[in-house]
């Protein structure tokens, strides 16, 4: 069966989408720096699941699955020549995209994050275009992208899949047009997800280049099938202010009985998609390329939209644990309406996965089982959107909580917040 690179391969989405597309039959290649696993030092945070070094995990998939991963460790935007080297050697069918510095708050943390995370995704996007084109591989570029690229504020009507259709009104009567919805980055993580469409914009035209972008909305969830069947291949869990996203993150603090933190009104409404979506879309977009000089293919991956309050009141009255509106750290819209069109994965046969289907208890299963893990410290969003904060970001009251340790007997008593 045909080869797939995968870079990032090693990360949230990489690895799972890694041992989906093994199973699936193709020949698979991980390339990855490890970067993700050297921030969560710099952070001194640690994935609430206990994820093994890629080298055990590697073992493991070939004990289990009986299928070899091959894994390079490039630094894509650096490693240029080996890259090139590999995609020639291997001559993939596809290469997908994930190795960028993923997470909003992360970007915005201070000038070194924001200079990182723009160097960083902007080289390596475009190394991966130009060494495509350099080697002269056919290999369809799956990106993955993300729904923040379309900005979220209410946009008066449902969201479409990355192309806008427009009218202009000219001297010789009205011009239809179809342009790339107008990018509205929210954060400079998002900002560099604009900026790929771009490069993917040029490459596409001037080079003929099969790339999908992916538009992906706020992933949840942590284990799929295949993550699932040993312990040596779960998947990464992150809960801390930096990474966590927020439905994770209200289900981990949900069992640790921190009130969940909602900032602001909590009535910022987002686009959701469970992790075992993730990786079946991945594997629909490479089974479905775009046809040579076709336009970047661009699709919608999210499955539902729901307002945070929501959110924060289902989980809170599954758990009993209370929730808490904190200032708001980001500069957002206090309150959105979101619809977005998805018709596109929907129409290749994705089955979506929603809240309703009992995969909640199962995230929640895995944040009781390694809560022992957990810093509490860690918790707290401290990364403030504007230079001139306004104030104390999402630092709330503090009172006495106690976190179980592993054997689930004795506990040990740490600061946590209280609610509102
Ligand atoms: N939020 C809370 N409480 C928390 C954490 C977050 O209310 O404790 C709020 C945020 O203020 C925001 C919303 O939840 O309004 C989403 O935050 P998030 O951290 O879950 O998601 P975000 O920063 O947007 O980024 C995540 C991924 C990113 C992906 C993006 C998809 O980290 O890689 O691109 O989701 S999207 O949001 O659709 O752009």
């Amino acid at each position: 069966m045909a080869t797939i690179i995968i870079l990032g391969g090693d990360g949230f989405c990489g690895w799972p989408t890694s041992l989906h597309l093994s199973n699936l039959g193709y020949d698979v290649v991980i390339v990855d720096n490890l970067s993700r696993r050297k921030i969560d030092i710099d952070l001194g945070v640690e994935s609430l699941t206990p994820i093994s070094p890629i080298s055990t995990r590697l073992a493991a998939w070939q004990e289990i699955a009986g299928k070899r991963l091959h894994y390079e460790n490039l630094t894509l935007g650096q490693d240029y020549h080996q890259f090139t080297q590999l995609l020639k050697a291997f001559e993939p069918e596809a290469v997908v995209h994930f190795a960028e510095q993923r997470a909003a708050p992360y970007s915005m943390k201070s000038t070194r994050e924001k200079r990182y995370t723009v160097s960083n995704n902007l080289n390596a996007t475009h190394d991966v275009l130009c060494a495509i084109v350099d080697s002269g591989v056919n290999a369809h570029l799956v990106h993955l992208g993300t729904m923040g690229v379309y900005g979220y504020g209410t946009a008066g009507m449902k969201i479409p899949e990355g192309y806008l259709p427009i009218s202009v009104n000219t001297e010789t009567g009205p011009l239809q047009l179809e342009i790339l919805y107008p990018a509205n980055p929210g954060s400079i993580y998002h900002m560099t997800k604009t900026q790929d469409q771009l490069f993917f914009l040029y490459y596409n035209k001037n080079y003929q280049l099969r790339i999908t972008d992916l538009h992906q909305g706020i992933v949840w969830g942590t284990q799929t099938p295949e993550t699932a069947l040993d312990q040596r291949l779960i998947n990464r869990f992150d809960y801390d202010g930096d990474y966590g996203t927020v439905l994770n993150r209200f289900l981990m603090q949900a069992a640790l009985g921190y009130p969940l933190t909602v900032h602001g009104t909590g009535g910022q409404t987002r686009a959701f998609i469970h992790i075992r979506d993730t990786v079946r879309c991945i594997a629909l977009a490479i089974a479905n390329p775009p046809q040579r000089g076709e336009r970047v293919n661009i699709f919608n991956q999210m499955t539902e939209s729901y307002r945070l309050i929501d959110l924060a009141k289902m989980i809170s009255e599954m758990s009993g644990t209370p929730y808490q509106f904190v200032a708001n750290p980001r500069n957002e819209a206090a309150e959105n309406e979101l619809l977005v069109a998805n018709d596109r994965f929907l129409g290749l046969g994705l089955e979506p996965t929603k809240l309703q289907d009992g995969l909640l208890t199962e995230v929640q299963d895995i944040a009781r089982k390694y809560i022992y893990r957990c810093s509490p410290t860690k918790i707290r969003c401290t990364s403030l959107w504007q230079a001139t904060g306004t104030g104390e970001g999402c630092a709330p009251p503090k009172a006495a909580i106690n976190v179980p340790n592993s054997a689930g007997g004795a506990v040990s008593a740490v600061e946590l917040p209280t609610a509102a």
